[in-house]
């Protein structure tokens, strides 16, 4: 086992690796820029190096200032949190070239997923189901029409180096496939330099279900079941829960095995999640993402299992704590994102927090880095803490939330956290009955003017 993990992150997820490292007896190194110096990830580690300004490329996104503060510190091993660095294959490459171990899975592995279309060709020889659509990209024009014309419309066209909604472009009918392909092309080619494409049916009201997976690296993986976090605004996730509230035990059990044997089959290292469009009982494959999530702990919740625990364990080479047979469902857990930003425009609300009150109580869990008089600074992502609750079943969970909201207290700066009021009042949270598109329609409409 490492005795020493540099953390190359900030915020929230920062400061759940070091407490996992805490409790592994394993010492904690924090990177910080300039603009982190006073932030409770750097406190609460054992170490803290400054690494840079205040920019990510220049700090959080350094290979040259993470891999020195490796040299520096002695860490072994970096735990590269999600966002960032985390799903970088270049990166991994240097940190083993530097005789280091990076937390999470090989860089083939994250170039394979990376590349939309080389990951669903992937998971389709492994027998995942997949989404009807082109066998590969779509030369030009005339190959469009024709993989149109067979799938049916409407179809979506997505950029192979896209995913998380860059780049997609939908085609209601033939009439609209010339635009939309020539717009998916330009559009991919200016964002990510890369101007090949493929197309898949599109899915009218799909959920979005995202099965989490963890491989030992050794040809073991286990499944530990699915998230639904079909609520997002223009795919940022707000609210997510596991179980999925529209998932069967046996559809639960069916997709897990599929995905814990496709990632075993690959020697899959670490965590990975893969998702899902979920529409009249089926499971699509759209995309996997090699890291931890954002949204792991309501996985964590409904397991009791220590995700960033196992991540650390197989890194070292140690196998997997349980097996499949050990993993049982148990109750409802929500999480709710409390970002610093304005309703409604989610306009970003940096400053400094005057007052901080976190809930507390059974089943009610806070990942934050805030403090009383801490100072969110501009130059990073919004999301400045989580509430997790776990309950016995979906009412307890959501009675929960509910009495956990009211305990919550951030003042100085604007924050989600009056959206998620609103929303406990809502039929289709009360029931689980949503798709990906009910949270933008409702928004349009609660917080139209
Ligand atoms: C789709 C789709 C409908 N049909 N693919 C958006 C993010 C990216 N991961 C995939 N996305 C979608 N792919 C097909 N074939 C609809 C979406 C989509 C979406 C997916 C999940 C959560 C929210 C979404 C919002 C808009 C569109």
């Amino acid at each position: 086992m490492f005795d020493k993990i540099l953390i190359a992150n900030r915020g929230e997820i920062a400061l759940r690796v070091v407490r996992a490292c805490r409790e592994m007896g394993i010492a904690s190194v924090a990177v910080h820029s300039t603009a982190d110096s006073d932030a409770m990830h750097v406190r609460m580690a054992d170490e803290a190096i400054c690494i840079g300004p205040p920019p990510a490329a220049q700090s959080y996104l350094s290979y040259p200032a993470i891999i020195s503060a490796c040299e520096v510190s002695g860490a072994q091993a970096i735990h590269p949190g999600y966002g960032f660095l985390s799903e970088n294959a270049q990166f991994v490459q240097v940190v083993e070239d530097h005789g280091l171990t990076f937390i999470g899975p090989t860089a083939e592995h994250i170039r394979i997923m990376g590349d939309k279309i080389t990951a669903k060709d992937t998971m389709k020889a492994l027998g995942v189901p997949c989404v009807p659509g082109s066998d590969g990209g779509v030369p030009d024009l005339d190959a469009a029409r024709s993989v149109a014309g067979e799938i049916g419309y409407p179809v979506i066209i997505k950029a192979t180096a896209g995913g998380g909604g860059r780049g997609m472009k939908v085609a209601e009918s033939a009439e609209k496939i010339e635009t939309a392909f020539q717009t998916a092309r330009a559009e991919a080619k200016a964002a990510f330099g890369n101007d090949e494409v493929y197309i898949e049916k599109y899915l009218t009201t799909p959920r979005h279900i995202e099965v989490q997976v963890f491989g030992d690296g050794k040809g073991r993986a286990v499944h530990l079941g699915e998230r639904d976090c079909s609520l997002q605004r223009r795919h940022q996730k707000v609210f997510e829960e596991a179980p999925g509230p529209a998932i069967a035990a046996d559809e639960r059990a069916r997709i897990g095995k599929i995905c814990a044997d496709a990632v075993a089959r690959i020697n899959y290292i670490g965590a990975g999640t893969i998702e899902f469009l979920y529409e009249n009982g089926a499971f699509y494959f759209i995309e996997m993402n090699t890291r931890l999530q954002v949204e792991h702990p309501v996985t964590e919740a409904v397991y009791d299992q220590d995700l960033v625990r196992e991540q650390i364990r197989v890194a070292a080479g140690e196998p997997l704590s349980f097996t499949q047979d050990d993993l049982a469902l148990n109750g409802h857990a929500i999480e709710v994102r409390i970002n610093a930003e304005r309703l409604p425009d989610f306009a970003p609300s940096p400053g400094r927090i005057t007052q901080f009150h976190a809930p507390g109580g059974l089943g009610v869990r806070m990942d934050s880095g805030l403090y009383d008089g801490y100072a969110i600074p501009p130059y990073y992502d919004s999301l400045i803490g989580k509430l997790i609750v776990h309950g016995r079943d979906r009412p307890e969970a959501l009675a929960r939330l509910n009495r956990a909201l009211g305990e919550l207290i951030v003042d100085g700066v604007e924050t989600t956290i009056p959206l998620f009021r609103d929303l406990m009042h809502e039929e289709a949270i009360q029931t689980g009955d949503y798709s990906i598109h009910w949270l933008e329609t409702w928004l349009a409409r609660a917080y139209e003017s």
